[in-house]
């Protein structure tokens, strides 16, 4: 399932069959072909639980005319053939991507997708890190077959005005033909209709902006979730040729000052950082799994989410959308000194995940913040040059969202005026035994001379250790749940005490598995900060949490 509503109703669009063929080249004694199911991570099956290679999937397709095949996630190299002939390739795991066959004849083809995760000079965002990098087709397959053209985005932003609410729709439409494409497109959302008669030179996209007033609609909050259906509609002669549907929510979000300001009204935000994981499924949890998350963190008082340090699956997007847990999305990259940044490949691989973040994502109006960049080097001259590029990608790709970067605990950093909502990561009595209120008010001061003044401040990242299981009496050993409890009370307690203080995520809801070269400072080869273990059972700090939480 790609989301959680149809996306299309006239173009015929469908999801592959689950079962699929799976070899695995660089397995030693275990290269032959066996049955796995997509989406899926190949590290579910026993046998390639530490698989670090290639995997060549194949699945037999019956299809014809102008094929848009639409491949969710991929980790993190691709390559896909349709009978041999190479379609596409992609960097990356947790963005789609498009793959197009034109003018197919009608028939059976085999479809190849060729995943890669071996760590290698072209790969500067996949690198041994404090998570797993996953193999396999780990998001939905879908085949479409598509006319002469079709709508290749579907982006509305939603106004307040004095008269109500308006959307502002920017619609492409892909001429795939020789000949010129004549037709007209239409927007309908709320129960109003737009159209616009349109003329597409051959092998051509073009853009077009639709307004509709749609008047007292209900807006989106967290507290009400009202979702609208919107659709973008192709025509020729007046028959309805192709399609594309999504779903949007009347909101608004800005920073005033220290505030961030959904529809005028300022957040308090409570909230997890969770990495996309959920025990042996890795990166390809169910959708129940998804929404027991969510129910989860209800369950502990959190009002948003943090999907470090990369995008999340649409799905999980959707079901934010519809229980009005608000997100945090961030684009791929963890940790990384300056070095790593200056790695040739670094840049640009950054720039595609965060554009296709946003191009993807761009219509969740649970998406309130857009973020990059999870503590790398922000302390020199060249590391706070990516910073202002991706931060200028981001506003240019969407105006309507402020931009953020949570930032190491170390001092020096030099993007604070450049961000509109100043974060921080920071670990005291966990790494170091500052007291909290010193650590935060250290870094605080240190965000507000280097130009994060009047700006709102989210504490992104802050928690502490235990093994599910683990105890200790006397509640001092570290990795016991005791300790754990201990350390987060007094964490939470200072920071949501501190007046100039927005948000808090918490490191982290869930324990997540790392990369094995991680396993010295991770028991277990796990982090193993979550207040609940990989499987969901709750440590003692899941009452802690929620007991603060609830009693504010
Ligand atoms: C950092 C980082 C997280 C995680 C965390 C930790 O703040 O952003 O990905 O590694 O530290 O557990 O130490």
């Amino acid at each position: 399932m790609e989301r959680v509503f149809a996306t299309h109703i006239i173009r015929k669009s469908r999801e592959c069959a689950p079962v699929w063929t799976l070899t695995t080249p660089d397995a030693g004694g275990l290269t032959k072909p066996g049955k796995v199911v997509v989406p899926s991570v190949w590290e579910s099956h026993p046998r390639l639980r530490k698989y670090r290679g290639r995997g060549v999937y194949e699945q037999r397709i019956r299809a014809g005319g102008n094929l848009r095949l639409w491949l969710g996630g991929v980790s993190f190299r691709a390559r896909v053939y349709l009978d041999d002939a190479l379609l596409a390739e992609h960097y990356g795991s947790y963005t789609g991507f498009e793959a197009l066959a034109q003018q197919i004849p009608d028939g059976e083809q085999t479809l190849r997708i060729e995943a890669d995760i071996r760590f290698d000079a072209d790969s500067a965002l996949h690198v041994p890190n404090d998570y797993y990098a996953y193999g396999g087709i780990n998001r939905p397959v879908i085949v479409e077959e598509v006319g002469q053209a079709y709508i290749t985005r579907l982006h509305v932003t939603p106004r307040c005005t004095s008269d109500g609410w308006t959307a502002d729709a920017a619609v492409s439409v892909r001429n795939l033909g020789d000949q010129p494409f004549h037709g007209a497109l239409r927007l309908s959302l709320a129960g109003k209709e737009a159209t616009e008669e349109i003329e597409i030179p051959a092998h051509e996209t073009t853009l077009y902006g639709l307004s509709l007033d749609c008047g007292a609609v209900t807006p989106w909050s967290p507290e009400n979730p009202a979702l609208y259906a919107v659709t973008a509609t192709l025509l020729v002669n007046g028959e309805a040729v192709d399609d594309l549907i999504d779903r949007i929510g009347f909101r608004t979000i800005r920073t005033d000052g220290k505030k961030i300001l959904l529809n005028g009204q300022p957040l308090q935000l409570r909230g997890f950082n969770r990495h996309e994981e959920y025990g042996s499924f890795g990166l390809s949890a169910p959708l129940e799994a998804m929404m027991q998350d969510i129910h989860l963190m209800r369950d502990l008082g959190a009002n948003c989410v943090r999907t470090c340090h990369y995008p999340n699956d649409p799905l999980f997007l959707d079901l934010c959308d519809e229980t009005g847990l608000l997100v945090w999305e961030e684009s791929h990259v963890r940790g990384f000194g300056e070095e790593q940044m200056r790695h040739p490949r670094f840049m640009e691989q950054l720039r595609q995940c965060t554009a296709e973040m946003v191009e993807q994502h761009y219509n969740h109006p649970a998406v309130f913040i857009w973020g990059s960049l999870n503590e790398c080097a922000d302390d020199t001259e060249f590391g706070a040059a990516c910073y202002r590029e991706i931060f200028a990608l981001l506003r240019k790709a969407d105006p309507g969202r402020p931009v953020t970067a949570a930032l190491l605990e170390r001092p020096g950093g030099k993007v604070y005026g450049d961000m509109d909502v100043v974060s921080i990561n920071i670990y005291p009595q966990w790494y170091h035994d500052t007291p909290v209120q010193d650590a935060l008010n250290r870094k605080l001061l240190e965000a507000a001379q280097g130009g994060g003044e009047n700006k709102p401040v989210i504490v992104s990242e802050i928690g502490a250790g235990a093994i599910y299981g683990c105890h200790d009496p006397f509640g001092e050993a570290k990795w016991s749940e005791e300790r754990q409890c201990a350390i987060l009370k007094e964490q939470i307690t200072a920071v949501l005490s501190h007046p100039d203080v927005t948000g808090l995520f918490l490191w982290q809801f869930a324990d997540v598995r790392v990369s094995g070269e991680w396993a010295r400072s991770r028991p277990r080869t796990y982090n193993n900060k979550g207040v609940v273990d990989e499987y969901r059972r709750p440590k003692l700090a899941y009452q802690v949490v929620k007991n603060i939480w609830s009693a504010e």
